[in-house]
Parts: structure tokens; sequence; C-alpha cells
């Protein structure tokens, strides 16, 4: 029986935001066909409670239910990463630093290889054979404009490398095609694309699983650019401290997690194409219309849970998984690349506000002075790495900002930026590296400069003022509450507060 830990258990998971007050179950009927996204959405741009859909229409036996947001925020800054921190069997007060320098721990450890016991839960029910027809299953259309329903949006594709060295969890979009195919992004550099390249090669197709309502900690590990070659089941059992339960599939050797809610079983084509997206993006913008070739999946068998739940991100404009999720993990793995370079960086966060186009690099600024560096050097040589590495792919703008500035404070971040970085003078402009397509000002951009959608518009931006580097010290104070006013004055100032007649500070 595989482990029943909310973060080693989708399932549990539910029932843990249920138990903390998290969770929203609706009984009466919603529309897949864009109106449980709608809900959803709405929860993502206001920080409310997830949305069970227990009663989708068109839902037969049990298959499916939906789980909206299921890593987005909640209201208020006491359990903000609440959600998150479920993923990882941390206390929902925990802070995004406690996470993410969860997330990073597994990189110290040995690997844990998984173990493999003969069934599990998402055995519970079968399918194949004329029995399968996606165009049936109650999959989400999330945005009115989307290209086709993205039935996958939160689960975890399983493929391994042809040596069999290499077993890679990710998450990729995928909509249906027709009644046994997916079409989803298969892009450079991502490591579905590099497997997929070297099956290429072979000339076989790629065997493929894709598994929905996995272990919470797989499904934050496959959103995050660990370095290539690295088994995803094993950095995760490393970073949980116990083996992974996976169990093979009945039709191919790809091995799933044993309590997946649903298993897709099949092929990632290396022949086969078809019209994917468009679809409304992490950025949040759809262009209507805009579909691009892509490979196909082909869906051989399904197999899931009693009442399985489909994880669905409802993703666009703040704040969702794409930005709490794929922002922060990026930038947890920059943050660790610059270190590991003997760089002074002592925290790196993605800006929500810059819509996860930016990290935010916190210098350590009393190492400035003795390493005898340039804003222009040390610019230069934190742009060169990370915009040279796949952890970077998804970042266009580095902020250096000083100690005073807290990297998980967006306003902070935004102060530093503005008032601190002289627009093309304190920056080093990066064009020869590769860009990320999907941000409008890429894919959408400037058609009449001859602008490429996929290479340059990068830039390191240093908020840290001169006297940083030469003192390594600041020489100001923060025009604000916290740094303006004493502690006799502020003490008498918070002791009246509420009897002055304001409302309790958060
Ligand atoms: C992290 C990259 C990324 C690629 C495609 C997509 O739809 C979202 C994110």
């Amino acid at each position: 029986m595989s482990s029943t830990a909310p973060h080693l258990c989708f399932r549990s998971f539910v029932e843990a935001l249920k138990q903390d007050n998290d969770l929203v179950e609706i009984n009466e009927p919603i529309d897949p066909n864009l109106e449980a996204a709608a809900i959803t959405r709405l929860v993502c741009e206001n920080d409310e409670k997830a949305p069970l859909f227990n009663n989708l229409i068109g839902a037969k036996d049990g298959f499916f239910r939906i789980l909206g947001a299921p890593a987005s925020l909640r209201k208020g800054s006491k359990e903000r990463y609440g959600r998150l921190a479920r993923h990882l069997a941390l206390p929902p007060t925990a802070s995004m630093r406690e996470i993410l320098d969860k997330m990073l721990e597994a990189d110290q450890l040995p690997p844990l290889p998984p173990s493999i016991v003969p069934t599990g839960p998402c055995k519970e029910n079968t399918l194949v054979g004329d029995e399968i027809d996606l165009t049936k299953l109650p999959a989400p259309m999330i945005h009115k404009s989307d290209g086709g329903a993205y039935i996958q949006t939160f689960g975890m594709h399983i493929v391994q490398s042809p040596d069999g060295k290499w077993t890679n969890w990710s998450i990729a979009r995928a909509m249906v095609h027709d009644k046994n195919h997916l079409t989803g992004l298969v892009i450079e550099p991502q490591h579905l694309w590099q497997i997929h390249q070297m099956w290429k090669k072979e000339g076989r197709d790629v065997p493929w699983a894709l598994a929905f309502g996995v272990p919470p900690a797989a499904i934050m590990a496959s959103s995050m650019p660990i370095p290539d070659g690295v088994t995803e089941a094993e950095y995760v059992g490393a970073m949980v401290g116990e083996p992974i339960e996976l169990t093979k599939c009945d039709t191919n050797d790809i091995y799933v997690p044993a309590n997946s809610e649903i298993v897709f079983e099949g092929t990632l084509s290396i022949t086969e194409t078809g019209p994917e997206g468009p679809f409304g993006e992490m950025h949040g913008y759809i262009f209507p219309g805009d579909a691009h070739i892509c490979p196909k999946y082909k869906v051989n068998k399904i197999t899931y849970r009693n009442n399985a739940i489909l994880p669905m991100s409802s993703c666009g404009k703040l704040t969702d998984e794409t930005h709490t999720m794929i922002g922060a993990l990026a930038a947890a793995e920059i943050g660790k690349l610059c270190k590991k370079a003997g760089l002074p960086v002592l925290d790196a966060f993605s800006p929500f506000i810059s819509q996860v186009t930016w990290v935010a690099l916190r210098i350590d600024t009393s190492k400035l002075p003795a390493l005898k560096t340039s804003s222009k050097d040390l610019c230069q040589k934190i742009g060169d790495l990370i915009f040279n590495h796949k952890a970077g792919y998804t970042i266009h703008r580095l902020v250096l900002v000083g100690e005073d500035i807290d990297v998980y404070d967006d306003k902070a971040v935004m102060w530093a930026f503005s008032t601190r970085c002289k627009p093309g003078v304190d920056e080093v402009f990066f064009d020869d590296v590769r860009a990320f397509p999907l941000i409008p000002y890429n894919g959408h951009g400037g058609k009449a400069d001859g602008r490429s959608p996929v290479r340059g518009g990068k830039v390191v931006s240093d908020a840290l003022l001169e006297v940083e580097y030469t003192t390594g010290k600041r020489n100001w104070e923060a025009a604000d509450f916290r740094e303006s006013y004493g502690e006799d004055v502020k003490g008498k100032v918070l002791a009246k507060w509420e009897g002055l007649g304001f409302d309790r500070l958060q």
C-alpha cells in the first residue's frame, strides 16, 4: 500500500486542504466546458480556497472530479503559501524561503531510488481500446479561446532516455486532439524535448505515461529545472526521506506513482503531429487562433482510482501554479547555481509582480569590497552563468539587490529596482542567449524590427548603489515606519494604533 501522508498521496493532500479549511467542495453540477475553469480563475485572482468539483457534467462512474488551484495562494499573510507547504510536509505557516530550501535540500543528498510495488490504487479501474474516448471525458475547457480542452495542466509526464539511465518527470501542457490522442508542447530546451530528440535519433516513438494527481512532492519536483540527467523519482525520494512507490504501466515499461489518481499509458510520437494551442498562458494572455503544430501523444490505456480527481491549473494572470511553482522553483535553482559558482548570493525569488519574468538576487554586499569587482563585471558574470543555463530559460531580467531588500516582497524589489538601477546605465544586456518564446514580447513581439522570438532580450539590472561595492554597507535609512523612527516612538504609536480608530495591523 502506498504511503498516505499528504505530501506523498494526492487524495490525502485534498483531505489535508479540507482539514485546513482551504477547500470548497462543490456538489452541484458544474460544466467542465469553461464553468469549472472560470470558478477556479476567480479563485486564483482572489486567493480563495481550492475548489473541488465533485459533480462534473459528463462525468461517468466517478470519472472524474476536478481539483482547481492545487498550488495557488491562500488569503492573508500568515498561511500565504500553505497549499505549497502541504506539498512538502511543511507547516502551513512555512515561508517561501523554507519551501524553496526544502526543494533544494535533495541536491545535497544521495539519490534515493523508488520502490517498485506490484500494484496500487491507480489500477482500481481500467479503460482500453474502444472504451477510451478522450472527447467524451469531462476534460476542462479552460479559456474560451483555447484551441482545445486542456486536460493536462497539472499532470506529470514520465519518459525515459533510450538507454534507461534517466527517467524524467515534468509538467508540459497538452490538449485533447481526438478519441485517443493529445497534442502538447514539447519545446527546446525542456527535458521532455531532450528525451524526445534522443528517441527520434533511435527512430522509435517514446514510451510515455501521463500521471495525474501524483504525490504532491513529485509534482513540485516536476516543475523545477533540476539538472539534466537527474531522475526526479530519486531526487524526490531523497527530499522526502523515503522511496517513492511506483508501479509498472500495463502496456509499456514506464513506472508511475502507485497512488496516482489517473494514468494515461501510451507513446509520444516522433513523427505524428497535430495543431496545438492557443492556450491562455502563465503570462496572462491568449492570442486567439494562434495554433502551432506539435507532437501527438497516443493513449493506449487509462487506469484510475475510484472517484478519481484531476488536478487543474486555470492559469493566466496572478496568481496560480505557473507563478507559485514555475517562477519560484526556477528562482531557487538560479540561486543555487550562483552560490555554487561562488557568487555572493543570499536569496533568490521571482517577484509575482513581474509575472515571474524576473528573478531578484539578494547580494551579500559585505563580501563585495574584498571581491574588488565592478557593477559591469558582476552583472556580466551572473548573466553569463544564468542566461546560458536551462534554469534561466524563463527569466528575462535578473535584479541584483542589497541586503536590506526582502526578495520575497514584491514591493521591496520594485522599490529597489525603480530607485537604485539607472535604466540602461546600471544594466548589462544579453542579446545572444535563449529567450522564452511564451512571453508576449518574444512570441508576439515587434515583427518590423526583425526581433527574434527565440534569442536575446535579457538583462541583468544592478540595483546596488556604489557605496555597497566600496564599503559593503549602505549609507541610507529607508523613509518608512521601520527605519525612520526610534523604538520609543514606534512602541508608543503601535500601542495606541487601534485605540486611535485604525484597523488592526496584519
Ligand atoms: C517553463 C516553461 C514553460 C513552457 C511551456 C509552458 O506552457 C509553460 C511554461
